[in-house]
């Protein structure tokens, strides 16, 4: 059993939870201790102990251990890639990809902890001189999803460390593997006990703990609308900070002028690629009248031919659905589609495969209307929607008409729409003839409205989030 790191000492339960393979049930990747109460409070009891220390550590420490990490993580980009495969779905060439920008931003940050830099200035008061530091906040919660089961814990975790942060780590029930890896590389590396722990537990217990925990300084989420509302509420009352990120239903916006290869591809990749279970998902596709047609019907061919399978294996492009819950999620929708008079153009049919797996062919819904559940709500599986427009005017107005907001594309060789689409659209990331997922690690992620809430996340931006900025006084 894979046990849980407490105060720097490995700790296991009486408890052991299996991780499943989804493309092959019958595949227990192994078995990981499931914290309860008392261990979440020790962890977060630990972190509280090891916050002086590590706050005032020298960037030289926190530089050598990142860069350890991301080395590590780096070199052992293959294995570690197919344990991600293993235990989340998304095939094996997508989770290397994942892999290695993980370790890329463990180098970023290390690099980041020995640029940290403040400001000197002249007070307005004459003799006096004013020195703006930023400062660690202190014990930050980290809670993560299940569809980057290492990217999102790196994304989170290095930022925090190299800052001179103390962390608590929830990785999701699904995915525990990657988070495990993880933790273990960067013990290794030498972080100091407690300031790094690793809780692995249901969110309800675990997370929960971590919520009513005024000794928690910060919360940094990633995962469900409802679950980041009850992050927030939770928070207030101690005036912690937070931030958190939560979905999207992102428009790709498809124009009459699009090269439509160019269009084609960035709905495919940005729908259904990882099985379309990314934050940043084309799950809306707005398609002007005169292409209409003509892209749907290139689109659901496309489609048609993606092959559906185990994550592991050579000839795959799309893996399973993560879990049963979610498949059937994803099932859900597109029947209420249907029923709400959506038309499926291609898959949307629960496959068998060789292995006991939760295959699902991705579907394409065509006539769907802006008011319908499927453009509204987050389904978070490979299933995307195309809505039909007059015009540019039309399809702006659609994109934006959402309560979400975290990316947006759109697909034109015209430099006036992408650029009026660039400033109008109502969103935190914009793309222009790429697909909506697919985003750099040295630069800000998040999004505006229902998507986001608080600093944005990484880059040089992740500093907002993780430190606290003290201005200094000094008479001469
Ligand atoms: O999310 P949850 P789930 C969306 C997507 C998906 C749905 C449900 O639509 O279908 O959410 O997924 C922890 N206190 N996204 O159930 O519950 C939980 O253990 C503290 C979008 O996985 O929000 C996990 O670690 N923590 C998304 C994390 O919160 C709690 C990625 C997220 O789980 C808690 C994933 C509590 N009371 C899902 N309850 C994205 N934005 O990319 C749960 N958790």
């Amino acid at each position: 059993m894979k046990p849980l790191l407490i105060g720097g000492e490995w700790v296991t339960t009486s408890r052991g939870v299996e991780n499943v393979n989804p493309s092959d049930t019958s595949d227990i990747i192994d078995l990981y201790a499931e914290a309860g109460l008392a261990e979440a409070e020790a962890a977060i009891t630990a972190a509280t102990d090891a916050a002086f220390e590590w706050g005032l550590s020298g960037p030289q420490q926190r530089h050598d251990i990142l860069l350890a990490a991301g080395n590590e993580i780096l070199a052992r980009k293959a294995e570690l890639g197919e344990l991600l495969a293993r235990e989340e779905g998304k095939v094996l060439p997508e989770a290397i990809g994942e892999v290695t920008r993980a370790g890329n931003i463990f180098l970023f940050f290390a690099g980041e902890a020995l640029r940290l830099a403040g400001d000197i200035l002249p007070s307005v008061r004459p003799g006096v001189s004013v020195e703006i530091t930023r400062e660690p906040v202190g014990v930050v919660g980290i809670i993560a999803p299940w569809n980057f089961p290492i990217a999102i814990p790196a994304w989170k975790i290095a930022p925090a460390l190299c800052y001179g942060n103390t962390v608590v780590f929830k990785p999701a029930e699904l995915v525990p593997g990657s988070a495990w890896a993880l933790v273990d590389i960067l013990h290794r590396a030498g972080v100091p006990p407690g300031v790094l722990n690793l809780v692995m537990g249901p969110g309800r217990v675990v997370g929960q703990a971590m919520l009513n925990d005024a000794r928690v300084d910060a919360i940094s989420f990633t995962g469900s609308q409802a679950t980041g509302a009850r992050v927030a509420e939770a928070s207030l009352p101690f005036l912690r900070k937070v931030q958190l990120e939560m979905g999207g239903k992102n428009p790709l916006v498809v124009l009459d002028d699009a090269d439509l290869d160019v269009a084609v591809h960035c709905a495919l990749d940005g729908a259904f690629y990882s099985t379309g279970q990314r934050c940043t998902a084309s799950s809306r596709i707005i398609v002007t009248e005169r292409i209409h047609d003509q892209f749907v019907g290139r689109l659901a061919d496309a489609v048609s031919t993606l092959r559906v399978g185990h994550a592991l294996r050579n000839d795959t492009q799309i893996g399973p659905v993560v879990d049963a819950t979610q498949l059937q999620q994803d099932m859900d929708y597109i029947d209420i589609a249907r029923r709400q008079g959506g038309v499926l153009r291609a898959g949307g049919e629960r496959i068998t495969r060789d292995t006991d797996g939760y295959f699902l062919s991705p579907a394409l819904i065509t006539e769907t209307g802006s008011d319908m559940r499927i453009n509204r709500e987050e389904v978070f599986g490979p299933v995307a929607s195309v809505m039909r427009v007059r015009d540019y005017d039309a399809a702006l107005q659609q994109a934006n008409d959402t309560p979400f907001g975290l990316s947006a594309g759109i697909c034109t060789t015209s430099l006036k729409y992408s650029n009026d689409f660039k400033r109008k659209c109502e969103a935190g990331m914009v793309m222009v003839n790429l697909p909506t997922a697919g985003v750099d690690y040295h630069v800000p992620f998040g999004g505006r409205k229902g998507s986001s809430y608080g600093a944005r996340e990484q880059g040089r931006y992740a500093a907002e989030f993780y430190t606290i900025v003290k201005t200094s006084y000094t008479a001469a």
